[in-house]
Order: structure tokens, then sequence, then C-alpha cells
């Protein structure tokens, strides 16, 4: 018994049969007969275990389970969504590999929800045996060929043809247009491509043959083209089921529960790739001598056991494996043989679904095995279509298993617990094997009753369906395209940034001398960062940052720092200056009295982060407002003076103000108390501008021409003379334009956080007028100013966040969009803030250069005090801004250092030392 049938029954189970068989039982009963049908009956036990088991694989790849390796491997195919219908154009498709030794080209017009259906044109070529085991060269050169002779025929231009690719075999899907193959199946073995991206082959040998212009915008799996292309039923197939050489199934899976694409909403096309399970535990007793026989004598022994049992390539050997057993017995043909009979491959899917249908009559199947050079008589034409029928029926049973474990992941994935879905299905098993597609149907209603599964056949074989995917991937490389070239001007390389960096140098040292330039180089009267002996308690204020603070600040052998932070609202930030300074004098008042501190006169250090002219450490001349303030009556005026006024006002207090210091100035002093090689200070926040060391005697307009003295660049500016034209883009003049000081600030509105949250709302703006974005719906929110937070795009370009917290994020912005569109808006927001931190770093590129140069030194060691909330949250303009100054000025080793007390610390360490060098001129 198991020697020659151990698959089929076990002792006492019922095999599934199908009352419309049609076929009277074998006449002749011979055991050995039975034996063998008896082989191909499976039980509905065997088919559930089947089923359980596949399912068992599928959720174990799902979950990205690499061991044990998961018997079947679930393949996401990148296709998003079904078929929308609204889908247009005239596209190409290239079929490879679903109809066995032959390719098929198609040229599908698609008419969108309004026209009518097109039928497609196609044509099919046959591909010789050895090229479908030759070089993989060979074979796409053919797919090549085949392409240009169909095209000869048609009526198309050379020029900008769309084409998709459907391939059947298992591959790893990397974008609707890159897919690596994984392993050969169903009679391919070609050299050279397995692990390749067989887009690239295909586009290389388009390329070659180079009669036509070709763009392959995408490639499919035929089961996907299969479930696209099927007609818009009262519900969308989300299944695609193909029976021809081979067999797979794919299925619209929840993209949540697929653990390799960090999705968490919509659905995503997965491939299951049934043709590789084998489970041997559930498979083991379905399996016959028959399959082992023929798997063993196959192109890939071991594999695809189970597509070996049910793709149509197999099913032909199936029948003529039993044929020639039972005929070697004496029980068939009276023991005769042919050399057709003994041959491999010789009974083809045809032979068995024509000898298997009832109403092709033994007449036919007489003729067929006449054929194979046999001479049947009537039992044997009986016998030969009883095999046929079993083996088919197997198939169909088999492939009804694997079906339903497809359809209990559908429900599993939706929490359902009734089903209702349209299956989509294709390939010549279903469409010419006359009872393959009833013992399907039938078997999956007995193993899957609670879903209501309604079968479709497919109209064309997928050939629509594949272009319904070329034509979402040719909308999406379109967008990606526009993406591209609007996103170009921010993309800016080695020579745009060291020509920036000269633009800097140039003018700083115009700037130095006095000359027209848009960096004015402030003197800041700070001749020394601090040496450690600074003692005392002091006040410090911090105006010009996100947060206004008011500190303490003990300096003895350390720092200890006390602050309190108050909001300067919007009204008095462009309001009056009197209403700012008394704004200011209250909440000194108000920290004085928290801190117990009223009625003491402590030296105040005054960091006022806007351009000043300054004539001497407490006098400082508002050149003119920045960063969205516009207080009146300042600009001109001395600053200090305008607090001491308040202070005046506001009687009953007694400040004494011994210096004001620009946020740069006080940011280089706090880190210049812990590392003296601190030379420059950097803030990267709402505004950007820096500091640093000047030798004395290049600094016209101030005496002396010894030592240094600390000079505020107010690099903010730079490019107001025009010299950042070439960098400008329209998204960079339209913030410009509707900022409160147009024109002013060029550099500072390409790189600081009060702007960059704006340059991207335009850009999406922009994108949304040409349908890349939102699908082209321009949203209330997407027009208003600033709803587009700076702080966003740290949050977006957060490694650590998958893309759908970047949905997140945008959908409480009330942005209506798909992953694709969060992707192009993440895209969107690296390229502005990449910009940015490279401009910046050209900046500092410039300085650290020109204090190495002042100091004639071969290689500089220096710091840079950094602050500013753009440069600390943003997840990589820091290590960006540090890999640009490497680039620009590898002469120079820059340690940046993030301030970690702010510039209040450092405003009062100016204070202390000017405290201790007045303390030297007294004693
Ligand atoms: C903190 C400093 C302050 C400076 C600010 C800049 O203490 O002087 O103005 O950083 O960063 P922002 O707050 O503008 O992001
Ligand atoms: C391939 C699948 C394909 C199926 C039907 C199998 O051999 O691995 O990718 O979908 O055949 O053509
Ligand atoms: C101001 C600078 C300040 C910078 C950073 C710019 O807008 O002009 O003085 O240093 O912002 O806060």
């Amino acid at each position: 018994m198991d020697s020659i049938g151990s698959a089929g029954l076990r002792q006492g189970e019922e095999a599934l049969s199908y009352p419309e068989e049609g076929l009277p039982g074998p006449s002749d009963s011979s055991e050995l007969v039975q034996e063998c049908l008896q082989q191909f009956k499976v039980t509905r036990a065997q088919l559930q275990q089947i089923q359980a088991s596949l399912l068992g694989s599928m959720e174990q790849a799902l979950r990205g389970q690499a061991s044990p390796t998961p018997a079947v491997r679930m393949l996401p195919t990148y296709v998003g969504s079904t078929p929308h219908g609204t889908e247009q154009g005239d596209f190409v498709v290239l079929e490879l590999g679903a109809t066995g030794a032959s390719l098929r080209v198609l040229w599908v017009t698609l008419t969108g929800t309004e026209g009518h259906r097109v039928e497609p044109r196609s044509q099919e070529f046959v591909i010789p045996q050895e090229v479908m085991l030759g070089a993989g060269q060979q074979l796409f050169d053919f797919a090549a060929h085949c392409l240009s002779e169909f095209l000869d025929v048609q009526p198309v231009s050379k020029q900008g043809l769309q084409l998709g690719f459907s391939f059947s075999f298992p591959c790893h899907q990397t974008g609707l247009d890159r897919s690596t193959l994984i392993s050969w199946t169903k009679g391919f073995r070609c050299s050279g491509v397995e692990g390749q991206d067989v887009v690239q082959l295909l586009r290389d040998a388009i390329q070659r043959h180079g009669a036509y212009n070709i763009d392959v915008v995408a490639v499919v799996n035929d089961t996907v083209g299969t479930m696209m292309g099927c007609e818009l039923g009262a519900r969308p197939c989300e299944v695609g089921l193909v029976v021809d050489t081979g067999t797979n199934a794919c299925y619209m899976e929840e993209a949540r529960h697929v653990a390799v694409l960090d999705e968490d909403r919509g659905r995503v096309c997965v491939s299951v790739e049934w043709g590789s399970f084998s489970d041997a535990g559930v498979l083991g007793p379905v399996l016959t001598t028959f399959d082992h026989t023929l798997d063993h004598e196959s192109l890939n022994p071991g594999a695809q056991r189970f597509e070996k049992m049910i793709g149509g390539l197999y099913l032909g050997e199936l029948v003529r494996l039993v044929l020639a057993h039972l005929a070697r017995h004496g029980v068939l043909f009276g023991g005769g043989t042919s050399p057709a009979l003994l041959s491999r491959g010789s009974i083809l899917l045809e032979h068995v679904a024509e000898m298997e249908d009832p109403s092709a009559g033994a007449a036919r199947v007489h003729a067929i095995l006449q054929d194979l050079g046999l001479s049947p008589g009537a039992s044997d034409v009986e016998l030969v279509q009883h095999v046929c029928a079993a083996v088919c029926a197997r198939a169909a049973q088999l492939c009804a298993a694997a079906l339903a474990a497809v359809l209990s992941r559908l429900q599993h994935g939706r929490e359902q617990q009734t089903l209702q879905v349209a299956v989509a299905t294709g390939g010549r098993v279903c469409e010419r094997h006359p009872r393959f597609c009833s013992i399907l149907q039938g078997t999956v209603m007995l193993l899957a009753p609670e879903c209501d599964v309604s079968f479709i056949p497919s109209a064309d074989g997928g050939g629509q369906g594949v272009a319904m995917v070329t034509a979402v991937a040719a909308r999406l490389a379109a967008h990606r395209r526009l993406l591209e070239e609007t996103l170009a001007p921010f993309r800016l390389n080695h020579d745009q940034l060291a020509a920036v960096q000269a633009q800097m140098r140039k003018a700083m040292v115009k700037g130095l001398r006095g000359e027209a330039s848009s960096l004015r180089m402030l003197p800041t009267f700070v001749r020394a960062t601090p040496d450690g002996s600074e003692r005392g308690d002091f006040l410090a204020l911090d105006l010009g940052g996100t947060n206004f603070r008011v500190l303490l600040v003990r300096v003895t052998t350390g720092v200890q720092i006390t602050s309190q932070i108050y909001s300067i609202p919007e009204s008095v930030a462009q309001g009056s200056g009197q209403q700012l300074f008394d704004h200011i004098v209250d909440c000194i008042v108000d920290f004085q009295q928290k801190q117990g501190l009223s009625g003491q006169s402590l030296p105040l250090g005054f960091t006022f982060s806007f351009p000043c002219r300054q004539l001497g450490l407490d006098q400082g001349i508002l050149l003119n407002w920045t960063k969205g303030f516009n207080a009146s009556d300042c600009e001109g005026q001395d600053v200090v003076n305008l607090l001491r006024e308040a202070i005046t006002r506001r009687q009953a207090v007694e400040l004494n103000v011994v210096a004001i210091v620009n946020d740069t100035v006080g940011t280089m002093m706090s880190c210049g108390y812990e590392d003296p090689r601190c030379e420059i200070g950097l803030i990267v926040g709402t505004g950007t501008n820096a500091c640093y060391m000047e030798e004395l005697r290049n600094v016209v307009g101030v005496p002396g021409d010894s030592g240094r003295m600390c000079i505020n660049m107010e690099w903010g500016a730079f490019g107001d003379d025009g010299s950042l034209a070439m960098l400008s883009t329209c998204f960079d003049a339209s913030v410009d334009q509707a900022s409160i000081n147009p024109g002013k600030q060029r550099f500072e509105k390409m790189i600081s956080g009060m702007y960059l949250g704006e340059i991207v709302r335009h850009i999406l703006l922009h994108l949304t007028s040409l349908g890349v974005l939102f699908r082209g719906q321009q949203t209330q929110c997407l027009q208003t100013r600033d709803i587009f937070k700076t702080k966003f795009l740290s949050e977006i370009e957060s490694d650590s966040l998958a893309l759908r917290q970047v949905r997140a994020i945008l959908e409480d912005l009330g942005l209506p969009l798909t992953s694709d569109d969060a992707l192009m808006v993440l895209e969107v927001c690296q390229a502005v803030s990449q910009r940015a931190a490279q401009l910046c770093g050209a900046g500092v590129a410039a300085v650290v250069e020109k204090i190495r140069e002042n100091r004639g030194l071969e290689e500089l060691a220096v710091s840079v005090g950094v602050d500013g909330t753009l440069y600390k949250l943003h997840p990589h303009f820091s290590s960006l801004v540090a890999a640009t100054v490497r680039e620009l000025a590898p002469r120079c080793v820059v340690t940046f250092l993030q301030s970690e007390d702010g510039s209040g610390k450092g405003a009062a360490l100016v204070t202390a030392v000017a405290c201790r060098l007045a303390q030297l001129t007294r004693v």
C-alpha cells in the first residue's frame, strides 16, 4: 500500500467527491487503479489542515518573522488601492511568465470612468526553450525584440511610450518600478537574473534594441494585474487568483499588518506566492509518489511543491506519470507504452483539459491518445479521463484550500465575522479547464462558509489591470518628477556652497572696513572671553528669541542661574517702544519680587538679539528690528537708554545696566566659560546670526591694533544686497514678500526657524496646485500663514518617526493625505532644512577660515558656542552644519558646543568682566 499509494486516504477517512463528477466509476476497478486514483483523493480534514497551516505561514510572514522560514513569502507590491477607474491613457503591457513558454505584448487604452472600454490589441510570442534556460540578457533581448515587432505594426509614435511589465515570478519589490527576482519558477531558469532588478534588465534590453523610447514605469505580478483588471462590479475585486502554468494569489491586506512597511493606514496588495507552500506536515499526506517523481525530475526540485500539484505546467505531467505507471503495470493500454508517454512534458494542460471535458467525448480522448502514439481501448479512454479528473480535482481542491486561507486572512485582518469579497480569476487552467473553477468554488464554500465570494473571470488575463497599475505608476512618476523639479533649487552642491562661503568672506572684509556690505560686522566691545576670575550676582535679560527670560546669575567658582520665562505678546512686540520696555521692566520687577531681590540694584547684562551699533559695552543703537519685532520709536535709539527710561518711569526700581550684548556674544561667552577655545557664537533659532573674535587691527573704526574684539556679524542680512539672488527661489520670494520686513534678512529667511515652516507651506501649496499633493485639493488650512510650524520639520524628519506619525501631524493640520503625500511632505521638509543647514555651515566655514588666516595658521582648532531651538531640536541640522564646515574648511577642526544656559549667562559674564575691569581701573 504505502510503497505505491502512500498519499490519499487514511483508514475510515471520507474523501471529498463531487456529485457533478459526471463520470461513471472506472469499469476497471482493479485494486491498482483504485489505489492510484485514491492517492489523489483529499479529505476535507486534510484541506482544512492545509488551509490552517497556510494561514499560519501567511500571518508569520506578514509579521516579518524570519525563523522558521515562512512557507510562503507574502510580498508587498506597492499597489495601495484597487482601481478607481479614473486611469486614462495608452499603455504598452509586456507579460512574461504568466503563460509558460510565451510572452504577450498588449496595447491597452484606458478611458477612465466616462469612456467606453477599448479592446486591447495584443500579440503572443513563443519563447524558445533555449531562451527560457539561457542567459538572462538573451531573454530580455528577446522580450525587447518582441516589443518592437509588436509596435512596428501598431499606429503609434516611437517616443514617450509607457510600459507596464507583468513579470510573474516571486520578486522583492522596493517600488512600483523596482523589483528583484528571488527565484525562477515554471520552466524558466535564465542565468544572471536572480537577485537582479528585472525592470533595469528590461530597460537595458530596450535601450540595447534602440528602436523605441519606452519608459518602463511599473512591474506587477500577474495576480495583481488580474485583480486590478477586474471589471468594476458591485464589489471591487480584492483578491487576484491565477492558475496557469503556475499558481498564485494576491489580496488587499491592511497595511498595518505588513511588518516590513511602516504603514498604519490603508491597504496594500500582497502577493502570497503560495506556490512555495511546503509544510511537510500537512502536504506530506497529500503528496503522491507521482508528485515526488515530478518534483525530482523538475528544473527546481524541492521548490514550488504546492504549485507542482496545481499549476497547468505540471497537471499534464502528473497525468502522464500516472498513465505510464498504470501502463507499465499492464492495467492500461494493455501494458503498452509509447515514446511520447514515456517522455517528460508530452501531455500538456490542453490535453488534460480536453480529455477530461465530458463534452469532448471518448472520440476526442481517443484521438489525443493516438497522437501520443498509444492505441487505447474503450476502457482505457474512460480510465484516462478518470485519471485526468482525479489530478485536476485535487488541484482545484488544493487551490481552494489556499484561497480559503486567503479569505480567512482577510476576515482576520478586517476583524469581520463574515466577508463579502470578489475574487478575480485568471489563467488558462481557470479559463479552459471545464471543471476546475466549479470544484474550486464548491470547495471554497465548504472551507470558508462564512465568506460570500463572487468569482470574476478576468477579461483579458490581466492586461487591463497591468495598464491600470502602470497608469497609477505613471501618475506617481510624473508627480515625482515635478517634486524633484520643485526641490532641485534647494539641493546645493559643493561649488554653490563654496561660492556662498567666498561671498560671505568678501562681505566680512568689506563690513570690517566699514565699506558697503550686507554684513554690518558690528564691534561689540567684548575683547576677551571670561577667564574664570569673575565673581558676584548679576541680573540678566534675554530678549529676542522664542522666550523673553529674566535671570539671576550667581558667579562663584561656578555659575548658578535662576531664571523665569515671560511672554512678549505680538501686540507688545509690534506696539510702541515705550510699551515694550515698560513690559520688560514689569517682568524684571516681578522676577525681583519672586526672588526676594526687590530694592537691590544688581549689575544687569541685557541680551538684546537684534542688530545694534554699539558705541560702548552699555550703548547699543538699534539699527532695525528683525524676527517679527517692530516696536515703534526704537530703531536708531540706544536701547540701553530706552530700558533706563522705562526703569525711571517705574519709580522705586533701581537697576544698574552695565552691558548690552547680542545673543550670539552671550552664547559665545557662556560656552567660553567652559571652553576657552570658544571664540565663535552661533544662533540658529527664530533668527540666525554669528559673532567671532576678530583681530582688532582688522576692525576699522575701533581704536587699537592689538588684541581682539568680538564682532557681531549680523549675518541674517547677508544677501540683502542681492548677492544671494542666484540661490533664492520663488518660495523664498513669497516668504520674503509676506514678511514685515521684505527685502531684509534674506539669509535669515533661508535658514531660521521663523521662516522654514513658511517656505515648506509655500512649496506644499505649489505642489498641490500641480495636483502632485493632496489630489490637488487646496485646503483652507494650507493657505493659512504660519500654520506649518518649523517645529513640524523637526518632528517629521525625526528618524524615529514612522510615516504614520508624519501623517498624524499633517492630519492634525486638517490635510487629507495619502502615504505618498506624507512621503513627499517629508522630502520637502528634508530639502528645506538641508539647504538651511548647508548655508549655515557655509557661513561658519567662512568665519573659521577668516580666523585661521588672521592668525596665519596652517591648522586651526576652535570651538563654536551654539544656541537656538532649530539647531537644538532638529534631528539632522547640527550634523549637516558640521559636515558642511568640514567640507568647506578642511584645515579647521571645529567643535560645536551646545549652550546649556542660554546667552543670559553670557550677558552676566560680560557684565562680570566689565565690573572686574571697572574695579581694576578704580583701584
Ligand atoms: C536661547 C538664547 C537666546 C537666543 C535664543 C535663540 O538664550 O539669547 O536668542 O536661544 O533661539 P530661539 O529661542 O530663537 O530658538
Ligand atoms: C510565480 C508567481 C506567479 C504564479 C502565476 C508562480 O510560479 O511564482 O509569481 O504569480 O506563478 O503565474
Ligand atoms: C538678529 C540678530 C540675532 C539673531 C538670532 C537676528 O534676527 O538680527 O541680532 O542674533 O536674530 O537671534
